[in-house]
C-alpha cells in the first residue's frame, strides 16, 4: 500500500496534469483547463471502505457518469480502503482543497459539525424508509447545508444501515452484558457516550486499526452494520452479534467547496445533480450486499442474539437528552420524529 505522503505527492502531481493548478500559480479554473486541451480533470475521493463496497461503487458510478456527460472532460478517482488515510484527515484535506470528495460517515463529523449529531444519535430514527424519508426531506437538507460553514458542500448521504454491538466474549441481549468490555467506538463524543452509557468501556479508535486491534484483544468488541463486519472480516474474531440497532449513523459524500467553486457553473450543477442521481444507485446495492453480508457471516457461525430494545433504549435516552439541550437539535429532532 502506498504511504499517505506517496499519495499526496501523487495527487499533487496528478492536478498538475490535469489543469487544476496552472504552472503560472494560477489557481485551478476552466481556463487553466483548457489550457492543457486533451486532458481530463479528475476529481480524486477517499473512501475506507475495500473496493467494491457500496459507497466505493457508487461514487464510481458517479465518475462514469460525469465521464460520459461531459465527453471525457470530468471524471473521478477513487482512493478506496484506506490509502489516503483516517477519515478525519479526508474531512480536513477536503476542506483544506487537497482532496476533491470525502465520503465519510455521520459518526466521523460529529465533533466538527455538531447538527451532524441528529443523525448518530441513539434511537432517533424507527426504520430505514423513517431515515430516507428524513434524509431526503427538510432535515436532511438542513445538515448538508451545514457542512458550508467549514468549507465543505454536502452533496448527498448514503444508507449505512444500522450498527449493533459485537464481540469476541459473550453473547449480549441487556445492556448489563456489555459491562466491562472494551469496546471500539468511532472518534464521536456521542459513540463515546452512548458506549459509557450501556456500561461498556469505550476505547475510540480510527476504522483502519480495528481489525486488529479486535485480533490482537486490545479490544473486546465494537459496533458497526452487517457490511462493514463482513468486509472488514471482523466476524473472523467476533463471533457474537447483539440485534441491539442503536444508530443509523448513515454516510456522507462531501467535496471540497474550493474545488466545487473553482469549477465552471454547468460543471458544478452536474456534479451535485449527479451527486443526487447515486444515491438511489446507492440504496439499491446497499440492500443488496447487506443481506448478502449477513448471509454470509451467519452461515460462516456467527451467533446473533435479539437484545431487549426497551432497556437499551432506556439506557441510552440519557445520551439522546443531554445533546437534545441544544435547541438546533431539538428542533431538527421534531422534525424528524414528525416524520416516522
Ligand atoms: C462504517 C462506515 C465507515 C466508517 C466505519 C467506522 O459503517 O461506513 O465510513 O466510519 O463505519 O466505524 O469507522
Amino acid at each position: 500500500m502506498l504511504t499517505r505522503r506517496q499519495v499526496l505527492l501523487a495527487l499533487s502531481s496528478t492536478a498538475f496534469v490535469a489543469g487544476r493548478i496552472a504552472p503560472s500559480g494560477a489557481a485551478g479554473t476552466l481556463g487553466s483547463a483548457k489550457a492543457h486541451s486533451g486532458s481530463e480533470t479528475v476529481l480524486t475521493a477517499a473512501d475506507v471502505h475495500v473496493d467494491g463496497y457500496p459507497t466505493v461503487e457508487a461514487v464510481r458510478w458517479m465518475g462514469e457518469v460525469l465521464h460520459r456527460e461531459t465527453g471525457g472532460r470530468l471524471g473521478i478517482r477513487v482512493y478506496h480502503s484506506g490509502q489516503l488515510g483516517r477519515e478525519t484527515d479526508a474531512i480536513n484535506l477536503a476542506r483544506f482543497g487537497a482532496l476533491d470528495i470525502a465520503r465519510v460517515n455521520i459518526a466521523a463529523l460529529n465533533n466538527a459539525f455538531p447538527l451532524t449529531d441528529i443523525l448518530a444519535l441513539p434511537y432517533v430514527f424507527d426504520s430505514t424508509a423513517h431515515m430516507r424519508r428524513a434524509l431526503d426531506g427538510a432535515p436532511g437538507r438542513e445538515v448538508l447545508k451545514a457542512f458550508e460553514a467549514r468549507g465543505l458542500v454536502g452533496l448527498a448521504f448514503y444508507d449505512s444501515g444500522t450498527r449493533c454491538f459485537y464481540n469476541h466474549v459473550r453473547p449480549v441481549v441487556e445492556p448489563a452484558d456489555l459491562k466491562g468490555l472494551k469496546i471500539r467506538v468511532p472518534p464521536s463524543d456521542i459513540f463515546v457516550g452512548l458506549a459509557r452509557a450501556l456500561g461498556a468501556n469505550p476505547t475510540p479508535l480510527s476504522y483502519g486499526e480495528v481489525f486488529s486491534a479486535l485480533q490482537t484483544r486490545l479490544i473486546d468488541g465494537a459496533e458497526n452494520n452487517w457490511t462493514t463486519f463482513y468486509t472488514s472480516r471482523q466476524f473472523e474474531v467476533a463471533r457474537h452479534w447483539a440485534m441491539s440497532e442503536h444508530s443509523y449513523s448513515p454516510e456522507a459524500l462531501l467535496m471540497s467547496k474550493q474545488r466545487l467553486d473553482s469549477l465552471a457553473p454547468a460543471d458544478r450543477e452536474l456534479i451535485l445533480a449527479t451527486a443526487a442521481q447515486s444515491v438511489p444507485y446507492m440504496r439499491e446495492l446497499w440492500v443488496r450486499r447487506e443481506a448478502e453480508s449477513r448471509a454470509a457471516v451467519e452461515k460462516d457461525g456467527v451467533k446473533v442474539t435479539d437484545v431487549d430494545r426497551n432497556a437499551f433504549q432506556q439506557a441510552a435516552a440519557p445520551v439522546l437528552a443531554r445533546h437534545l439541550k441544544d435547541t438546533d437539535l431539538d428542533r431538527v429532532y421534531r422534525e424528524i420524529r414528525a416524520l416516522a
